[in-house]
């Protein structure tokens, strides 16, 4: 191949992976907006009004009714902050036990029934689903504080006001990787220039969204007629010596790549989508 030839190739495959890397990053972008949107809505209806003007039944058709308004998103869901004192009146008033997230004697995708989970050990504090999406209603009761991805992004939601990200990990009834967005639910109290610590007292709740990356990340990809000649990896690259593959096929790492940053709004992570051409020319 002349020089000339390599250098227009190289400069295509950098501006097709631009545009793919682009179109991600704003689809997340818009649906992150969205799901800060619905904790106010959470924060306004359902603690900012007594009664609450919202049960399962409204937050499940209003999720559903705009959920095209959260591309990438495979279900959102409201977590209630329960400090150990409150338990027994919360599982009274509810009807149901909190439960942990660890499955016991369950395969992981074929047999998770929610009944079949453990009742939550003590606790200093819990957040129980209350509201879900209806697509991921199987996390309604589960203390989202029992698992290591959601208990550590809560944690920062909620110290921090800002929205966070897990890093990839497999989500409950699902067979890929995925990555959950929290923003935490304040009480109406609380100042602009509030603490850590105050932050974390204020703290009502969190919102969640989760995204399942392989088969959005696939839909998106698939609305661009280009699948034929590029091959796209993404990769949570946020500890650099061990990139965690989010989407994507295994390819040899051989010829030409160009590598784009994927911005997921979240500081303390990074993201890159890693495009090769097919094949040679
Ligand atoms: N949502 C859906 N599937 C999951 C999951 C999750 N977390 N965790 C594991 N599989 C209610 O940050 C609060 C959603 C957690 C929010």
């Amino acid at each position: 191949m002349s020089k000339n030839v390599v250098l227009r190739r190289k400069e295509t495959l950098a501006n097709m992976c631009d545009e793919r890397a682009r179109m991600l990053q704003d689809q997340f972008n818009v649906s992150m907006n969205h799901v800060h949107a619905l904790a106010i809505l959470v924060s306004t209806f359902h603690h900012g009004k007594l009664p609450s003007a919202i049960d399962q039944k409204t937050f499940a058709e209003y999720t559903e009714r705009t959920a095209f308004e959260r591309p990438l998103t495979s279900g959102v869901a409201y977590a209630l902050k329960v400090l150990h004192s409150e338990r027994e009146e919360f599982e009274k008033k509810h009807g149901w036990a909190i439960k942990k997230m660890e499955m016991v004697d369950q395969s992981p995708v074929e047999d998770y029934i929610p009944e079949k989970l453990d009742s939550s050990p003590i606790q200093d504090e819990y957040a129980p689903v209350i509201f879900s999406q209806e697509t991921v209603s199987h996390i309604i009761s589960i203390d989202m504080m029992s698992g290591k991805e959601d208990r550590e992004n809560i944690l920062r939601a909620r110290a921090s006001g800002k929205g966070v990200l897990t890093s990839p990990f497999k989500l409950l009834k699902s067979n890929h990787l995925g990555v959950v967005l929290t923003f935490a639910v304040y009480n109406t109290d609380l100042p602009p220039t509030a603490t850590t610590e105050q932050r974390i007292e204020a703290a009502e709740g969190y919102l969640g969204a989760s995204y399942d990356v392989p088969s959005l990340v696939e839909k998106l990809l698939h609305q661009l007629a280009s699948k034929q000649t590029i091959v796209v990896n993404v990769y949570d690259t946020t500890n650099a010596t061990a990139p965690i593959k989010m989407y994507g096929p295994n390819v040899a790492d051989i010829g030409m790549m160009h590598i784009s940053n994927v911005d997921f709004g979240d500081p303390l992570r990074r993201h890159e989508m890693h495009c090769r051409f097919k094949e040679k020319p």
